[in-house]
């Protein structure tokens, strides 16, 4: 049990600046009362979240939701609330010269303008400490014979290639695929075997992030993350859950099973030891639910999936598989799975200082009653800036 409780207390995930903000569909938008205005609000609610869960020390930033003049202080504000600044989101996908693409547009002119976003987004690792850059392309077709599949590709490659060269010492980039929207035909990154092609041509510096909303329903995405760990390329994960699309839904919130076999891939594969550098980060949107406990939730489905994981009796599982004992194999599977970890949890916390209850606890500390009391007026964060 000791090394389960050492591995659960050297758990490190990074929370989305924008979940902080407010978000929505197509259909609304809706407003929620404290919502930061600003990257440093958004930092101070990160911050709640680490300060009760004891495991969320980082905090993605979104380019330009998060633009600030000076990143630097940015990054000591957050040093100031106890959290760090994570992953450097690119955005080429809300500027009207994409509606064709980014860096796969037909004009060379759009092409420079997008390849020149996402080296800025390198300037402001430089400037936060930020080792790792997280790049999602909306690129894509929404007709046969809108444009060449191939001359998509080839404008890709040249893009990943200029930013994978400018990428300093210790820095890394992770390619996001995504099945398709907004594109509704055909994605330029749509899947982990383009994101991985790509990312082996260009070298180690590049891995790619697996977000858990963008597969086809019914994909297998323990085997994507058992493959990619295998072959060194795993380098982080978006979670979030799904009952249909990309719906960026609670992580473990629609299918905690599936949570749970990706946790056990990830532990199988060494993808839990610092070394191997798997970034767990959340990308989620509280569309209708409170946001600082939305995450703390999310952070506690992960962490509940990760130790029901590290409970699987690896001996018991490796001799029933090698013995063809199916029913024995998944038994001593769904055994770990079926294990009640809340009260081992809640001791971890008691141990490390912390509330045994982090929802609990939160909830009663008056934060949320002090932030919608400060945060009136000016403009509320969201996905438009
Ligand atoms: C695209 C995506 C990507 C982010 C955005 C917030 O669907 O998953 O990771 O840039 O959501
Ligand atoms: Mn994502």
């Amino acid at each position: 049990m000791t090394d389960i409780k050492a591995a659960l207390r050297a758990q490190h995930i990074e929370t989305p600046s924008w979940a902080y903000g407010n978000s929505g569909t197509r259909f609304k938008v809706f407003a929620q009362k404290g919502v930061p205005r600003d990257p440093y609000e958004k930092l101070a609610d990160a911050a709640q979240v680490h300060a009760h869960t004891g495991i969320a020390p980082t905090v993605a930033l979104h380019i330009p939701w998060d633009k600030v003049d000076d990143y630097a202080d940015l990054a000591r504000h957050a040093r100031d609330l106890g959290v760090g600044i994570g992953a450097i989101n690119s955005n080429v996908f809300q500027d009207d010269d994409y509606m064709l693409g980014s860096v796969t547009h037909p004009s060379a002119r759009v092409r420079r303008k997008a390849t020149g976003h996402l080296l800025e987004c390198v300037d402001i690792m430089d400037a936060t400490g930020s080792d790792t850059l997280k790049l999602w392309f909306s690129d894509g077709i929404n007709y046969p014979g809108q444009d060449d599949l191939r001359a998509r590709q080839d404008r890709l490659a040249e893009s990943l290639a200029e930013v994978y060269d400018r990428l300093g010492e210790g820095q890394r980039f992770l390619l996001e695929y995504k099945l398709f929207e907004p594109a509704f035909y055909a994605t330029d990154v749509p899947d982990w075997g383009t994101a991985y092609a790509h990312c082996v041509k260009l070298g180690p510096k590049a891995q790619v992030v697996v977000d858990t909303g963008h597969h086809a329903p019914g994909t297998n995405i323990e085997f994507i993350v058992a493959f990619l760990l295998r072959e060194g390329k795993l380098g982080g994960f978006d979670f979030n859950s799904r009952f249909y699309a990309d719906d960026d839904l609670m992580v473990g919130a629609a299918d905690p099973f599936q949570l749970f076999r990706i946790m056990f891939e990830v532990v199988r594969g060494g993808g839990l030891e610092a070394e191997t550098g798997v970034a767990f980060m959340l990308d989620q949107c509280h569309n209708i639910e409170p946001k600082i406990p939305g995450q703390i939730r999310s952070v506690m489905n992960v962490q509940e999936a990760t130790a029901k994981a590290l409970l699987v009796d690896r001996e018991a599982l490796a001799a029933a598989q090698s013995e063809g004992d199916v029913l024995g194999a998944n038994a001593v599977f769904m055994d770990a799975y079926n294990t009640d970890v809340r009260p081992l949890l809640a001791e971890l916390r008691e141990e490390s200082g912390l509330a045994p209850d982090p929802m609990a606890a939160y909830a009663t500390s008056g934060y949320f009653e002090k932030i919608a009391a400060e945060r009136v007026g000016g403009n509320q964060a969201g996905w438009g800036a």
